[in-house]
């Protein structure tokens, strides 16, 4: 009964109605009570009609079946490839150690974890049955621009080549009533996120241009909540840079807002801002290096993980009811081990090349080229989350 109220008031809101930001008070983005809409049949086929939208659009993305993941066939007579080297930020739970078991598992790559729980991460690795010889945690706190600068060096010292970089770590705040900071001083979901992946792949790129791997790949996880173009980026609050005044301000609240755009703090805001900053980062990076680097650039929506530990500060009513509500209403609901093996696929799979790219998976688990929202692939909007960006984290 709970869920079905969730249900309906979920396509109440959807539909644009109400402007309600996701407070203790709410649940799925609405007001608990909120009982404005009691004509169920309008409802359901308004709810109809986002469903059929998300259909067409899909329709018009490319989708392509995914091949096993395996790498290069060795011309007759030469050694086969060497194992491939690739850093997973936050492959301590969720999507990151799905997919560093995937990927350890297929025999081909070692993974190096780079998380900032170590015996966190080492038990992960070795509850989820890793093998030892297939993995390295190293520390890396993304709060913390030292940390990155700290884990790049031990990285280069560890002399291992870099293939594949994986910028998977994140936090998710919509319960927070305050602003809480990295170690600089930076609102934690842009500076974790957004700002920490930046440094760490902006000081790693000379590693994997001198790798010789054959197919060396930049991943930064993107989502479709980021998407204002999709039923999911619709849910308040929406994803929304603005002018980026905040973030030229730098983030820490003093002299300017804690949010990118300006505006008050709102925390699940804060996280949607920074996957379009993840998304748009991406594409700048294609833009500036694919040609000159060979590196593919990539990003990603895996689907929706509703088990994972994202959600570990929401109430604890989303928390039961979030995953029967993603596989039995949305059907947008993904395992962890599935997850795991899309974005690996993103990671190894020889038809995964093409830089760029926002990869999707449609209800049969085949890859596709999906569209970006409108401000998620604004290329001005890019080059000025670049260059901002840049001066924030002291390469500019
Ligand atoms: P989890 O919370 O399970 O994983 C997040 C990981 O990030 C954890 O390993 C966490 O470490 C790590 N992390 C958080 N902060 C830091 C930090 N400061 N430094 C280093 N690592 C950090 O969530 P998911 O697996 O769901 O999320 C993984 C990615 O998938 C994220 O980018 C998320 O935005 C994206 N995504 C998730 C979706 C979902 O439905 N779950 C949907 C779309 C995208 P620790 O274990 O120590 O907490
Ligand atoms: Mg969403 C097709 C519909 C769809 C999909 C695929 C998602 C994914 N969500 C969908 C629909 C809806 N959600 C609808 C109709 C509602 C209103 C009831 C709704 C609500 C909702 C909330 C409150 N959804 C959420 C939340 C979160 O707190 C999650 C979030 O936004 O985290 C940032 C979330 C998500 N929904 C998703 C996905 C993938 C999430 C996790 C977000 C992410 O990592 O980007």
């Amino acid at each position: 009964m709970a869920l079905q109220a969730t249900c309906f008031s979920v396509v109440h809101n959807v539909a644009g109605k109400t402007n309600a930001s996701l407070k203790d008070s709410t649940l799925f983005g609405v007001p608990l009570l909120d009982n404005r809409s009691n004509d169920i049949t309008s409802l359901v086929s308004k709810n109809k009609m986002e469903f059929t939208r998300i259909k067409v659009f899909k329709a018009q993305a490319v989708a392509t079946t995914s091949t096993p993941a395996v790498t290069r066939a060795a011309p007759k007579g030469k050694e086969t490839l060497r194992k491939g080297c690739v850093v997973i930020t936050g492959a301590s739970s969720g999507l990151g150690l799905a997919t560093a078991k995937a990927l350890a598992e297929s025999g081909k790559w070692h993974v190096i974890m780079a998380c900032r729980d170590f015996l966190k991460a080492e038990r992960a690795a070795k509850s989820s049955g890793i093998s030892k010889e297939n993995y390295t945690v190293m520390h890396l706190d993304l709060a913390s621009l030292d940390s990155v600068r700290q884990f790049v060096a031990n990285f280069k010292q560890s002399g291992r080549p870099l293939d594949v970089l994986v910028c998977n770590a994140a936090v998710y705040q919509p319960t927070a009533k305050e602003p809480t900071f990295t170690a600089e001083g930076i609102e934690l979901s842009v500076g974790t996120n957004h700002l920490g992946h930046f440094l760490l792949s902006r000081l790693l790129l000379d590693d994997m241009k001198q790798s010789d791997y054959p197919s060396k790949r930049l991943i930064i996880v993107g989502s479709i909540t980021g998407n204002t173009n999709t039923l999911a980026g619709n849910v308040p609050p929406k994803a929304n840079l603005g002018d980026m005044r905040g973030l030229a301000g730098g983030l820490n609240g003093l002299n300017s807002s804690t949010m990118i755009d300006g505006g008050d703090f709102d925390g699940a805001k804060a996280y949607k801002d920074s996957k379009i900053c993840n998304m748009l980062t991406m594409q700048e990076f294609h833009r500036r290096y694919h040609e000159e680097t060979g590196i593919t650039f990539a990003s990603l929506y895996p689907g929706c993980i509703a088990t994972t530990g994202l959600f570990r500060e929401h109430i604890p009513l989303f928390r039961m009811l979030f995953p029967p509500f993603q596989k039995f209403i949305t059907k947008g609901y993904v395992s962890e081990e599935e997850s795991g093996k899309r974005l690996a696929q993103v990671v190894s799979d020889p038809s995964l090349t093409k830089s760029g790219v926002y990869w999707s998976w449609n209800k049969d688990s085949a890859s596709f080229e999906n569209q970006l929202s409108e401000e998620a692939s604004d290329v001005s909007k890019a080059r000025k989350v670049w260059e901002i960006s840049e001066k924030l984290v002291g390469l500019a």
